[in-house]
Parts: structure tokens; sequence; C-alpha cells
């Protein structure tokens, strides 16, 4: 591992294929006592009576480097016999569970079952795939994303892979963020002294932020806290690199600039990393109060991503 003195502990907020990769670029240069990655998991849902972690999935597959780069989801070489045979008894098939991934959603949701909770799945499932960096749900209570559209309230899964993100968005609801505890290691970490910084990796602000920092007490301990809070755009260009956050800020009457980004974070953020590409929004963003690091932000190969994650860590000043 080409590994880089970190004196201090490192936090990764992440949703799913953005954040995986920022998290992988992390976890060549941390060990795994100095990176800790907390994980959306308010995309959960239940199908087939199996419970599904997309996020944590994605998070977890592309730190064992056994994730599918083409698609952003399920396994690399997956094959799809099972959902052959669901079609051919006219199943529902518009949730696509590829015949090893769900092994996953099979002994997570046993374990479940069993009364484990969803971090202690986790920590098996990881250890179990040769994850070494510690991957942790945001809670181990249910939250779940309901999105206001057009078209009534859709439960997130349905809104973002059945009907394929096209209602029009009015809002987001966060079924359960009230009463949800937010992991206690996720909680320790953040009343740490020896907390370096915490990283908004470049994940759909809506719906897959939001749902970590509105847990209780989290807004708070990070403005609260003495580490830096750093969030890397996921707009570069006008545009998101890929899934519907775009398109969501745009319905949302937000223009779709790295600008809008900084400031939906407003006083939570230290920095913001953004793309050369969005130079000129960097002054807007620094009247904010917001310092700005520009270096290249999309992360097509394994080196982009730890060059960016090197780069996020020298901007919070936890390199040299
Ligand atoms: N995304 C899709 O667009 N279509 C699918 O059929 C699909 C299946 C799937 C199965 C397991 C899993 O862990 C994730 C899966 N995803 C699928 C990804 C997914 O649900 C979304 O990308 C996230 O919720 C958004 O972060």
């Amino acid at each position: 591992m080409n590994t880089v003195a970190c004196p201090k502990k490192i936090v990764a907020l992440s949703g799913g294929v953005g954040g995986a990769k920022l998290a992988l670029g992390l976890s060549h240069l941390l060990r795994p006592d100095e990176l800790t990655v907390i994980v959306n998991t308010a995309d959960d849902f239940d199908h087939f009576g199996l419970r599904i972690s997309p996020d944590l999935d994605t998070v977890m597959y592309t730190l064992a480097g056994i994730n599918d780069m083409e698609r952003g989801w399920g396994l690399a070489g997956e094959t799809w016999g099972l959902m052959g045979a669901l079609e051919q008894y006219a199943a529902e098939s518009w949730f696509r569970l590829g015949d090893r991934d769900i092994a996953t959603h099979l002994v997570r949701s046993q374990r479940l079952r069993d009364g484990e909770s969803l971090s202690q799945v986790t920590a098996h499932l990881c250890r179990s795939l040769g994850v070494v960096h510690p991957v942790w749900p945001m809670s181990d209570d249910p939250v779940r994303t309901m999105v206001n559209t057009d078209r009534g309230i859709l439960p997130f899964q349905q809104y973002f892979v059945r009907e394929r993100c096209n209602p029009k968005v009015t809002g987001f609801q966060f079924e359960g963020i009230d009463a949800a505890r937010p992991n206690s290691i996720f909680v320790d970490l953040l009343r740490d002294t020896t907390l370096g910084a915490i990283v908004i990796c470049p994940s759909n602000p809506f719906v897959s932020v939001s749902p970590i920092l509105g847990l209780r007490d989290v807004r708070t301990g990070m403005v609260g806290g003495n580490a830096p809070v750093i969030a890397v755009s996921p707009i570069v260009a006008g545009a998101a690199l890929k899934g519907p956050t775009g398109k969501m800020m745009r319905e949302l009457n937000m223009p779709v600039s790295a600008f809008a980004v900084a400031a939906h974070y407003g006083n939570l953020l230290s920095g913001i990393v953004i793309d050369p590409s969005d130079a000129d929004e960097a002054e807007a963003i620094r009247a904010l109060g917001i310092e700005v690091q520009m270096v290249p932000t999309i992360m097509n190969t394994l080196q982009d991503r730890i060059d960016l994650a090197k780069s996020v860590l020298t901007f919070a000043g936890c390199l040299q």
C-alpha cells in the first residue's frame, strides 16, 4: 500500500459510486486505523424479503476490488440466471439481483433476522471480502428516503431504479430520521480530538449525504468540532458526473454548479474541492467563507482516485 504519513483519523461520508471511488483512493493512502467510511443507508429497502443496502454494497465491493466499474453497482463478472428465472414466473424484475450479489443480501437478511445489527453484519461481510478499512452504516436504525415527485411520493428505489429518475422531484423526506441514532463509532469519532478531517465524498448531496447529516447531533458535532469538513463537488462543469444530482438540482430550482453545492452545505464546510473547469466559481464560493481547492475531480482511473484523495488530505492539512 502506498501509504502516506497522516497523524490523524479521517472520516469519509459516502453514498454509492462517487463516494466509493474517493473512499478507494483514501484507502490507498491511509491505514485502516486512520480511515473510517460512514455510508448512507437511507437507500436501503426490502425486496423479495431481502434487505438490500445499495450504498454499503457499492462501497464494500469497491474496497474489495470486486465491483462492476461499468455499471457502477453490483459485482464484476456477474451472471443473471436468477433474473431469468424470476422473469419466467412473471415476478418483479425491475431491480436486478445478480447470481453472486444475491449471496450478500441473503446473508445480510438472515443475520439481521437472527438479531445482529446492520453494523455487525456489515463488519462480517467486509471481513469475508477482505476489506480492511472500517466501513459502517450511518445508523443501525432504519431511515428511508421518500422522494416527493410530480407522480406522488415514491420510495427511493422505485424513483431511482423502477422509474429511472424520470418523475420531477419536488423534495425529499427521510422517514425514521428523527428516531434514528447515528452509528456510535461515528459519534465517537466526531468527538475524537485526533480526528483530522471529515471528507464529504462527491456523492449526491440530497439523497446520499443529507440523510447522514440529518441524523441526530451529526451537524452540530461537525460544526462544533475542530476537524475541518471538506467536501468534493459532485458537479463538474455544470453537470453531475453520474446519477441524477444535476436533474434534481434543476428540478429544485437550483443552479447546477459547484457553487450551489457549496452553498447547500453552507457553514458546515471548511473547504470544498472543485474541478479546474469550475474555476470561475471559486471567488463566489470563497465569499461564502468556504476555502477552495482546485484539482481535477474526475476519477476514471485508480490513479485519479488516489491523486484526488491526496489533494483532499493535503487541503485538509493532513499531509505536508
Ligand atoms: N441500480 C440500478 O439502476 N438498477 C438495478 O437493477 C440495481 C440493482 C441493485 C442491486 C443491488 C445493489 O446493491 C444495488 C443495485 N442498484 C441498481 C444500485 C442502486 O440501487 C442505486 O445506485 C443506489 O441506490 C443509488 O446510490
